[in-house]
């Protein structure tokens, strides 16, 4: 029997690192994961990281990662995973993160030496050793710069994807090379996460895949490639520094010697570009057309999904260059206030039952008589509403007092109205949306978020996304290259499971939303403009 090729996804999360093997038929054969806190104590990380004690820079030590590699390798090697089978590799990175290579690094890659582990090798390769992540809320100022430099917030937006974060990497370059100028003249590359990790792989500098890139403000989301005004609005000698940009199925390299000598994996086993976590969810859920949209319920809500012709916008969300078609674009927008603000809901009136918050739903109708709650547990970033608090509307859109059971319906139809109004205003148009995350299991509110969109509702199998996407676009860039040519993600993933549907929409109540969702925006509004910046 001829043994059937493997495909490995390699996730690089803040927590940790996990490996999801799968065979040609897409069946998850393998995953393993290892915690950096619980196995890799030596680097003192809380959640993968380090708060540092200004409350806004958020650090993780670069080496860690190198550290997790052998690791986990070893652990895969010594449970019999038939990694001699693996055909191609791709991954997945937390966004945003930036790793700094000095001049010693690209030879230190091209000669890794299997007696010793890649830690040993590599620890004095960084010039900032402590690499900038997602978490770190400390590049207002540059921020700013960035903004005045290139004529504001949605010029910004339209150019890069996205209006300036704190956490977008060149916002983050900005502040290296103004605080720390011989780190930075030091930097012979700087890598983000997703691509510092295939570097280690095929022993030298892997390039950046388009759709991570898309969260630097530093790409041209239209052209794909760097943006010459935004680069040299951040810091000197960019381009050299960050290297070339590659499509998502790019082939990066085949695997250095030194995996195949200690782990076992074939000479000739493929690296595809790596890409951040939430471009790889969008590929785990096969969301490839437009109008195909992922809701992810978890500690913040997420809402992303291909499309065609982006909006980008200064007000909210990010657009991003597709991870599985070049041409496309993935849109997403992140609500700070999902799972623990309705668990703040359930405590005040359902005292922490779930069953008797759901009964409690069902004692109001859609629409809840008119009554419209804004929800605000933590300072929320879409829209900017900055001080925490309850408002509470009655139809005649005056402030008003709620029944503990209208309190808890306006709390859901809010979130869910929420989500259609922003989704839309970047160009998010729903034909079928796929629920993930914790509260997905909750009916209550996957059906109100049916009604409110208008279409149907349905679950994935496997709600770890990020690593099956990971393995799904190591099967896709190992089929572009044997057919010389872009193969559509579709067809490389057509025998995937379905997904199966679990709510259907309710055409009254859905009317009685479109009604609600122009008075939802107006007091919207003066939330904002009363709790915002
Ligand atoms: C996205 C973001 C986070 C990280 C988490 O913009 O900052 O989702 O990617 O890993």
């Amino acid at each position: 029997m001829i043994a059937s090729k493997l495909f490995l996804g390699l996730d690089s999360s803040t927590q940790g690192l996990k490996a999801t093997i799968i065979d040609e038929q897409l069946e998850v054969v393998y995953e393993h994961a290892i915690n950096f806190d619980h196995d890799l104590p030596q680097f003192k990380t809380k959640g993968g990281a380090h708060q540092h004690e200004d409350g806004l820079t958020v650090t993780a030590p670069a080496l860690m990662w190198v550290a997790a590699m052998d690791l986990l390798f070893g652990l895969m090697r010594d449970e019999g995973a038939l990694l001699a089978n693996v055909a191609a590799i791709s991954g997945s990175g937390q966004q945003h993160g930036s790793v700094w290579l000095n001049t010693e690094a690209s030879s230190v890659l091209a000669n890794l030496d299997v007696s010793q582990t890649l830690e040993a090798q590599l620890k004095s390769v960084f010039s900032v050793a402590d690499s900038p992540i997602w978490m770190d809320f400390s590049t207002t100022a540059q921020c700013q710069a960035l903004e005045v430099a290139l004529g504001g917030a949605q010029a910004v937006a339209e150019l890069t994807g996205s209006r300036a974060f704190e956490r977008f990497t060149g916002n983050q370059i900005a502040k290296i090379h103004q605080q720390n100028p011989e780190a930075y003249a030091e930097t012979d590359r700087i890598a983000l996460v997703s691509s510092f990790l295939p570097s280690i792989l095929i022993g030298g500098y892997a390039p950046i895949d388009v759709s991570d890139g898309s969260g630097m403000n530093l790409l041209d989301i239209q052209s794909g490639d760097w943006a010459p005004a935004a680069l040299e609005a951040t810091a000197p000698n960019l381009v050299e520094k960050l290297g070339p940009v590659v499509p998502s199925h790019a082939i990066v390299g085949t695997l250095a010697g030194y995996f195949s000598e200690r782990y076992g994996f074939v000479a000739d086993c493929a690296v595809v570009a790596f890409s951040g976590d939430n471009p790889n969810s969008l590929a785990g859920l096969r969301l490839e057309n437009t109008g195909d949209i992922a809701i992810s319920l978890g500690t913040s809500d997420t809402v992303f999904g291909s499309l065609a012709e982006p909006h980008p916008s200064a007000e909210e969300g990010h657009i991003f260059v597709s991870p599985v078609q070049p041409e496309a674009f993935m849109a997403m927008i992140v609500f700070k206030n999902g799972s623990l603000t309705r668990e703040m809901i359930r405590d005040t009136h359902a005292g922490g039952s779930w069953k008797t918050y759901d009964a409690m739903l069902q004692q109001t109708a859609p629409g809840n008589g008119g009554r419209i709650g804004f929800y605000i547990n933590e300072p929320e970033i879409t829209p900017t509403i900055v001080t925490p608090g309850i408002s509470r509307f009655g139809a005649d859109d005056q402030p008003a007092a709620f029944s503990p059971e209208e309190d808890i319906r306006a709390l859901y139809e809010g979130q869910c109205l929420s989500m259609r109004l922003h989704a839309g205003n970047i160009g998010i148009e729903p034909r079928r949306i796929l629920a993930t995350g914790g509260a997905s299991v909750d009916k209550g509110l996957i059906q109100i978020m049916s009604n409110v969109f208008g279409v149907a509702v349905y679950t994935a199998e496997k709600s770890d996304t990020a690593s099956l996407g990971a393995a799904y676009r190591g099967l896709h860039g190992f089929l572009c290259k044997e057919a010389h040519g872009f193969v559509p993600f579709a067809d490389a993933v057509s025998a995937a499971p379905p997904f199966t549907k679990i709510a259907e929409p309710d055409r009254d109540a859905h009317a009685v939303y479109i009604a609600m969702l122009p008075r939802y925006a107006s007091l919207e509004q003066c939330v904002v403009s009363k709790n915002g910046v």
